[in-house]
Formats: structure tokens, C-alpha cells, sequence
């Protein structure tokens, strides 16, 4: 519906597998995903989710996992009637869920929003204790005064929950541990507090009762969540019915909170949508999309490593321009322009 009025960046993909340097030998980069943004010391910056795993051998599957502060790789046989891998992201094996790659987070910034390198004497973020022996993945960065709160997905055999480390200059970070126990992701801390609170959007899964739906929580401190409740839900027949998930902290509008989100069909095909939360009560949500802003469409949205997906949990705000970056294709790091009045006229008041 409003596909037509996106500016995508020309230069899209602004980031690719081939363009940084694997984390160490023997690993290749597969997948460069889900960037959150921010701004720091004058430049743009990206914490891209960089998914790895060793070059690949004929006949064999092979993925890296963390343990005991290092890393050991699983081979198994494709063959392997034990063996479940029809999905590239994830692997079944003897009972036992895998990923297919490992994630790490990493930094890199840019003068103009759409040239990025990665800058010397930065760390990069890994994957640290039990719960995230699989990775570290689609970190939203929220600045609240002096700091930046990283929220990101934690992977392990016990689970996919939410991660906290917090940081003010990106060389140091404390870590606050899990903040959300698994099956939960794509969380969201609003940038401003409200009647002294903090705020999140968060997306727990449920196989029966329920759903993955968008939900809100409050916090005293940004570490300690309660009153959790369910705002956004998925919707029959339409291109959120599977799932739907935040995308960064919502954008605060003279109409209320603008919040982009993912939503997910049958076909596993990602679109972007959007909904509005009322200022003073962010649980009140006043209005949704009904069709999504952004579907998959380019070459480097439908081909790649898990093709028909755009998936957004980073952008920056200027005036009325909504600059959103985002992973295409589960593999590419790219970037498009909105006009913030365009995304609140398309709409639907409940
Ligand atoms: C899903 C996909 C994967 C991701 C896992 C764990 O299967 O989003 O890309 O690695 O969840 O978060």
C-alpha cells in the first residue's frame, strides 16, 4: 500500500557478507542481519548481527556453539536420519534444537548513515555464559540520558530470551544478564521515561493458549520488568498472522508513540507494519496499519539466505524523516527513507 512511497537507499545492500572479516579462521560470515542504530560522538552507528558458521564441507552440516569460553564446532551427516534441517535457520537433531550459524554482535559507524566501516579499538560483543551458547542476535539500542541500554536476543539449548548489557561509551558494558526468560524477544525500551517509568515492548511465544504477540512492561530501574501486558496481536488472514515483533523504541509523535513493527505470515514472509500508543498510557494503542508499509520486493529482499523477509529493530529520526535500517533476505544490511506523516496517515484510528 505504501511500498510505492519508500525511498530505498540506491546503494542497498549497504552492508554483505563479504565486506568484514570473519571473527576467526576457519569461520565464514553467512548472514549480516538486523542492525540496531544509534548515535555517538557525531557519526551514525550500526550493531550488526553478524551470523557465522565454518565453510561448509559436501555432505556435511556444520555449525559452531560456545562452550566453556570457547568454541566447538558439531558436524553431522546430511544424511543423518536423526537429521532435521528444512528450515536454514535452525537445525533438529536427536531431539535437540541447534541454529545452523552462531551470532555476534559488532560495530560499525558512518559519517553519512549509508557508508559504514568497522572502527579500530571497538570490542566485539559475544555470546557469554549459558544463556547465550548459541549466540547473541537483532540488538535494539535505546539512549536514555548518558546511556545506552542494548537489548538483544539470547540463544542457548535452554531457550531464546532477552539480554541486557548497558554501556556509555561502547568500549565497556555491564552486564545485567537475562531480563526476560525464554521464549521471548524483540525487545523494545522506550527512549523517554513515562510518569517515571521505564517501558518495553517485548514478544513472548506460545505454542497453544496465546500467541507471539507484542506486549508492554514497566520497570523502576530498566533491569526489573512487571505489569506485563498484551497490546498487538496477530491477525487471521492477513500478513501478520503468524507473528508479529517490535522493531526499535517507538518514535514519540505529537499523535502518540509510533511504534514500526514485523509481522509474519504462514509462508514465514516479513513485512513491516505500524501502531500508535497513546503518549501519557503506551498500553492504549489508538490506531494500526491494516496493510503493511513495507513488503518484501527487491531482488536483495526476496533472494538470500531466508528470502521474502525485511526485518527493521533500528532507525534514526530527523524531523519528519524516518531513516530505517534494516535486514533483507536474512542476509543483507540495508536502509530506506519514510516520511513520518506518511506512516501516521496510513493509519487505521480503533
Ligand atoms: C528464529 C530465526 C533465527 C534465529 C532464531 C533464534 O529461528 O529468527 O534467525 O537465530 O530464531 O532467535
Amino acid at each position: 500500500m505504501m511500498n510505492e512511497q519508500i525511498k530505498r537507499f540506491s546503494e542497498n545492500p549497504i552492508l554483505s557478507p563479504m565486506d568484514l572479516v570473519p571473527s576467526r579462521p576457519g569461520l565464514e560470515i553467512a548472514c549480516l542481519l538486523n542492525p540496531g542504530v544509534f548515535r555517538f560522538q557525531g557519526k551514525v552507528w550500526m550493531i550488526i548481527r553478524v551470523a557465522e558458521r565454518p565453510k561448509q564441507e559436501p555432505g556435511i552440516i556444520s555449525f559452531p556453539v560456545l562452550k566453556d569460553g570457547g568454541m566447538e564446532i558439531i558436524s553431522i551427516e546430511e544424511n543423518d536420519p536423526e537429521l532435521i534441517a528444512d528450515d536454514p535457520r535452525v537445525i533438529r537433531y536427536k531431539g535437540m534444537d541447534y541454529l545452523t550459524t552462531l551470532s555476534h554482535l559488532r560495530l560499525v559507524c558512518s559519517e553519512d548513515g549509508v557508508h559504514f566501516y568497522q572502527p579500530e579499538g571497538f570490542p566485539l560483543l559475544l555470546g557469554e555464559g549459558k544463556n547465550e551458547t548459541f549466540g547473541i542476535e537483532d540488538c535494539r539500542v535505546a539512549q536514555i540520558d548518558d546511556t545506552y541500554y542494548l537489548t538483544y536476543t539470547a540463544v542457548s539449548v535452554h531457550g531464546v530470551g532477552v539480554g541486557l548489557r548497558t554501556t556509555k561509551n561502547w568500549k565497556t558494558f555491564e552486564k545485567h544478564g537475562m531480563i526476560i526468560s525464554p521464549h521471548n524477544k524483540d525487545c523494545a525500551i522506550f527512549e523517554e521515561k513515562i510518569n517515571g517509568k521505564f517501558y518495553a515492548l517485548h514478544r513472548p511465544s506460545s505454542v497453544d493458549l496465546g500467541g507471539n504477540y507484542i506486549w508492554l512492561a514497566e520497570s523502576p530501574d530498566g533491569i526489573h520488568w512487571g505489569n506485563h501486558q498484551c497490546i498487538i496481536k496477530t491477525r487471521k488472514h492477513q500478513w501478520d498472522s503468524k507473528r508479529v515483533g517490535a522493531g526499535a523504541a517507538p518514535i514519540r509523535t505529537a499523535q502518540g508513540w509510533l511504534e514500526i513493527y514485523h509481522g509474519a505470515n504462514e509462508k514465514h514472509q516479513y513485512c513491516l507494519g505500524a501502531f500508535l500508543m497513546d503518549l501519557a498510557d503506551p498500553s492504549k494503542v489508538l490506531a494500526q496499519t491494516e496493510y503493511p508499509i513495507m513488503v518484501p520486493t527487491t531482488d536483495y529482499e526476496i533472494n538470500g539466505f531466508f528470502g521474502e523477509v525485511v526485518f527493521t529493530n533500528g532507525h534514526l529520526v530527523n524531523g519528519d524523516e524516518l531513516t530505517l535500517y534494516y535486514g533483507a533476505a536474512d542476509e543483507f544490511v540495508c536502509g530506506a527513507k519514510f516520511s513520518i506523516q506518511e506512516i501516521l496517515g496510513a493509519l487505521k484510528w480503533l
